[in-house]
């Protein structure tokens, strides 16, 4: 059967955690939505998808297993996060008259490195074939970040729900500075309503808490009251970002989605080998706090170095970091609106791609 002109194959293999599978099933959502292409994901653990995602009748889920089937290849080939191509694949891309468009696409790249990156091609050294780096990133020359045509006014349309504290969603990794800020949290001076998602912050806060924390329990220690969060399908997990004073996150993709709600945030970076984050995380600061005034921007350097452990965190140094931080969390507000629209002349990582399709 003749494929589609704007077939799409996209390849992911999960690493660990939702954000290999995240990313990969919002571009697909989008590059079918949005531009029409008829997608194939191939994914090795397709089991992690029901919970993440309602299944879309549009777009083809295939099992990417050890031993993969003789297929006609895509026009356009994404291979995620270098997860490498099968082999029998590559040859048949290799064999096509018209070469499919081969794109890697990369991580998240916040350093200045990635719009030097971007779009530079690399031909396979035994198969006529290139294979076309794709740089997800926050600044100009980038891809940029994933975001549909519709979020900014589904955004714009959510009603909010003020509550009578500070409203925080707390979504990390397994966190030494948590339990400190929790302490600080139950002996502050105000209100503070945590909600906490499912998995890895939750646990850390049974722990804490001396108890299973399951979704839905509440429980009021002190100032702080904290609320477990189920699993939200990721269509839904926006909102819970939306409704917040104070966002954090983690990762990729909900470090992404949290730039696009446009509030106050910390990221929980993704640790990687030998400390190579703690680059990473400098490089996004510094281009975050561009245009901050210095309080505020010290205030969030040092709590998101507590919190990735740059600096060991104590229940001193939490608590007076977080005490600065509450501070400027107006400025903060204020500056992540302007970081948003800074973020829109970018585009959008689907939009780039189906341009640099077209264009090639
Ligand atoms: O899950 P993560 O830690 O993913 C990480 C990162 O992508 C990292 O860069 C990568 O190297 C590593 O995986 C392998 O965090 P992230 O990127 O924020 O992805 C979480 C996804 O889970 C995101 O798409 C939102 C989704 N999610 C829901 O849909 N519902 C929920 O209730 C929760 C808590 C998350």
């Amino acid at each position: 059967m003749a494929l589609n002109p704007l077939s799409c194959d996209l390849f992911c293999r999960v690493i660990d955690n939702y954000g290999d599978i995240g990313v990969c099933w919002r571009l697909a959502q989008q590059l079918q939505g949005e531009y029409g292409w008829q997608v194939r994901l191939w994914i090795d653990e397709p089991v992690l998808l029901p919970q993440l995602a309602t299944p879309n009748p549009d777009i083809e889920v295939c099992h990417w297993s050890t031993s993969f089937p003789e297929v006609t290849p895509a026009k356009i080939v994404i291979e995620a996060f270098a997860c490498e191509l099968p082999d029998n694949y590559l040859a048949a891309m290799a064999q096509q008259q018209d070469k499919p468009l081969w794109i890697n696409l990369e991580y998240l790249c916040v350093e200045d490195w990635g719009p030097s990156f971007h779009c530079q091609p690399s031909p396979h050294p035994r198969q006529p074939l290139t294979k076309y780096f794709f740089v997800p990133g926050i600044q100009p020359g980038t891809g940029g970040l994933l975001c549909e045509q519709d979020l900014l006014e589904r955004r714009a349309n959510h009603t909010h729900t003020p509550r009578p504290a500070l409203d925080v969603f707390l979504f990390c990794y397994d966190n030494p500075a948590l339990p400190h800020l929790l302490t600080a949290w139950v002996n502050g001076p105000q209100p503070i309503h945590c909600r906490v998602a499912a998995g890895k912050p939750a646990a850390q806060i049974g722990e804490w808490l001396n108890m299973d924390f399951a979704p839905r329990m509440h429980f009021q220690r002190g100032m702080l009251s904290l609320e477990a969060l189920p699993f939200v399908p990721q269509s839904d997990f926006d909102a819970l970002l939306w409704q917040s004073d104070l966002n954090f996150v983690r990762g990729e993709d909900s470090f992404a989605r949290a730039q696009w709600a446009a509030l106050p945030m910390i990221w929980h970076i993704y640790p990687q080998a030998e400390d190579a984050h703690h680059t990473k995380l400098a490089a996004f600061q510094q281009h975050y706090s561009s245009g901050l005034d210095a309080a505020a921007a010290n205030a969030l350097t040092t709590f998101t170095g507590i919190w990735n452990g740059l600096i060991t965190p104590t229940e001193t140094n939490i608590s007076a970091a977080w005490e600065e931080l509450n501070c400027v969390l107006p400025a903060l507000k204020t500056h992540a609106v302007g970081w948003q629209k800074q973020l829109l002349t970018l585009g959008n990582l689907a939009e780039n791609l189906a341009i640099f399709h077209k264009n090639r």
